[in-house]
């Protein structure tokens, strides 16, 4: 017998995602995109269920304001909880490469992976790398998470910000007389070849590499969508029901969406 999207939701009503990244990475626009919300919508609460003020995670505030037990949602679509690395950076506050409190995240994540119910579980990471950051991926941070120890739910590894590295291939061409359209065909070829020798092996060569790995870019621009970290996050997922919940609680890539509540209402 197939299972219905009220039996999903009664077990377990929210799909919830643990977003990790360096100052500025990126994190809190992809939570936006992801939920087709411009932000006005969003709500914080505490691990007490009581309403926290949201501007904790406006950018010039203190990192340490914010809980990564708050429970992050947008009234936009109330199928996706997050929580948000961002209290957790060790290190001076205003330094965006302070290493990451490495220790602390996967405590939370154990504690997380211990609860029985499953609502309460972590059901995926999003690691964000900011890709317009010259110090990324850094063995004080993103490696040292990979390195650190096997997660107990999927971890994709997003690449934020990836038009930084086709920008940086863009100014390294050579002088020649190719067309703007063949100058950023072979910018975008180059940066990919680097990012994959350089980046990508650094990850892959990690002792717990990332289930799965996304390039996104140009997240700051009203056209973008998520899509790839839609599609990467559902392809990491291997539990039936939580497959069939992200599905559902996904709205901005319809995609996958759509086929598979389709499939399950039909
Ligand atoms: N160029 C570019 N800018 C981006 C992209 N994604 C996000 N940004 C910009 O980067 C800045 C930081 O984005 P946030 O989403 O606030 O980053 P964050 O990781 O939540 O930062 P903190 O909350 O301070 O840790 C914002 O100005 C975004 O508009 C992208 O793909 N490309
Ligand atoms: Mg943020």
């Amino acid at each position: 017998m197939s299972v219905t999207i009220e039996q999903i939701k009664a077990r377990c009503p929210r799909f919830r995602i643990l977003v990790i990244g360096r100052r500025n990475a990126g994190k809190t626009t992809i939570l936006k995109k992801m939920c087709d919300s411009d932000g006005s919508d969003l709500r914080i609460v505490d691990r007490y269920g009581l309403e926290v003020d949201p501007s904790i995670l406006e950018p010039d505030r203190q990192r340490g304001m914010s809980d990564i037990e708050n429970e992050i949602t947008f009234r936009s679509n109330p199928l996706f909880v997050f929580h948000d690395s961002r209290g957790i950076e060790a290190g001076a506050e205003h330094d965006e490469n302070s290493p990451l409190c490495t220790d602390s995240l996967w405590e939370f994540l154990d504690k997380r992976s211990r609860e029985s119910r499953i609502r309460d579980q972590m059901h995926a990471v999003w690691l964000c790398i900011p890709m317009d950051n010259q110090r990324a991926p850094s063995a004080e941070f993103e490696l040292a998470f990979f390195n650190a120890r096997a997660s107990p739910v999927p971890v994709i590894a997003v690449f934020t910000k990836f038009e930084a590295l086709i920008d940086e291939a863009y100014n390294d061409l050579p002088e020649d007389d190719l067309s703007d359209t063949e100058k950023e065909k072979n910018a975008s070829r180059d940066a990919q070849s680097k990012f994959d020798k350089t980046v990508l092996k650094a990850i892959e060569n990690t002792t717990h590499p990332p289930d799965q790995c996304v390039q996104l870019q140009y997240l700051n621009e009203e056209r973008t969508r998520c899509a790839g970290l839609t599609e990467a996050t559902y392809a990491a997922i291997q539990d039936e029901t939580l497959s069939d919940l992200f599905a559902m609680a996904q709205r901005s890539s319809f995609r996958v969406g759509c086929e598979k509540v389709m499939n399950l209402i039909m």
